[in-house]
């Protein structure tokens, strides 16, 4: 290649960039957009088949989990979000195209929980974590400035070993960004697997919502 011709490919590239960026942005976004509440089940007879592919998000309760799931798919009501931790009581699931799903998970960690019930979603969550062939993969959603916690970390060490995991640190806009990328840093490398990945999120002004979009889309092979 002579320099002109070098110099026409570079300004092909530069012109193109954006223009795939917004492209594929547009795309990602269209892909979500489109997801449906399927249906929700309070025990493991009541779960959909295991088939398919399926995202679920985990976390301890009020960390943001129903709230990432509505900026993922551009909509404001279809996971209930609360101020008051425990508002997701049951596993419920939301279609994005034929066997391609979102799982919102019930939070854990919530004192006032009565113990039966916290009994009776650890079995669940566990049984379905562990068993689950449909899940291509498990979005731990913290709150980025409480950090991991014991059950957090509980349940990375429970699934890490058989499920690729996402560590989404949320509540982004409530930190500096240097005190975000310090924060994903030492998540990331207290994970130490490659095969687990840490982001950043804040559904207010939607910082990081491409890196959840593609880690979903990815896992989901939506691209
Ligand atoms: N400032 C800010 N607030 C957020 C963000 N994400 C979630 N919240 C708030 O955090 C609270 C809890 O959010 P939810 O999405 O209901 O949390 P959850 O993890 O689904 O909670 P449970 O269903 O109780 O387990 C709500 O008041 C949200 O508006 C964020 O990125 N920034
Ligand atoms: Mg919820």
């Amino acid at each position: 290649m002579n320099r002109v011709q070098k110099f026409c490919a570079r300004l092909y590239i530069i012109h193109q960039l954006p223009i795939q960026l917004e492209y594929n942005d547009h795309l990602m976004s269209n892909l979500f957009q489109q997801t449906q509440y399927l249906t929700s089940a309070f025990e493991l007879s009541q779960i959909l088949p295991d088939e398919g592919r399926e995202v679920a998000f985990a976390g301890r309760s009020n960390a943001g989990k129903s709230s990432a799931i509505n900026c993922l798919t551009h909509q404001k009501k279809l996971c209930k979000t609360s101020k008051t931790p425990g508002r997701t009581q049951l596993i419920n699931f939301f279609e994005i195209e034929e066997d391609k799903r979102l799982v919102d998970l019930p939070g854990y960690g919530f004192a006032k929980v009565p113990t039966k019930l916290r009994e009776h979603w650890g079995t669940v969550l566990s049984t379905f974590l562990l068993e689950r062939k449909a899940l291509a993969g498990l979005v731990i959603v913290v709150d980025i400035r409480r950090g991991i916690s014991n059950i957090d970390q509980a349940l990375i060490d429970l699934v890490g070993h058989q499920v690729d995991l996402h560590i989404l640190l949320t509540k982004s806009d409530k930190l500096s960004k240097a005190a975000i990328s310090k924060t994903i840093s030492s998540v990331k490398q207290a994970l130490g697997n490659d095969r687990h990945s840490a982001s950043s999120l804040s559904i207010l002004n939607r910082q990081g919502l491409d890196h959840l979009e593609s880690k979903c889309a990815h896992w989901l092979n939506l691209i």
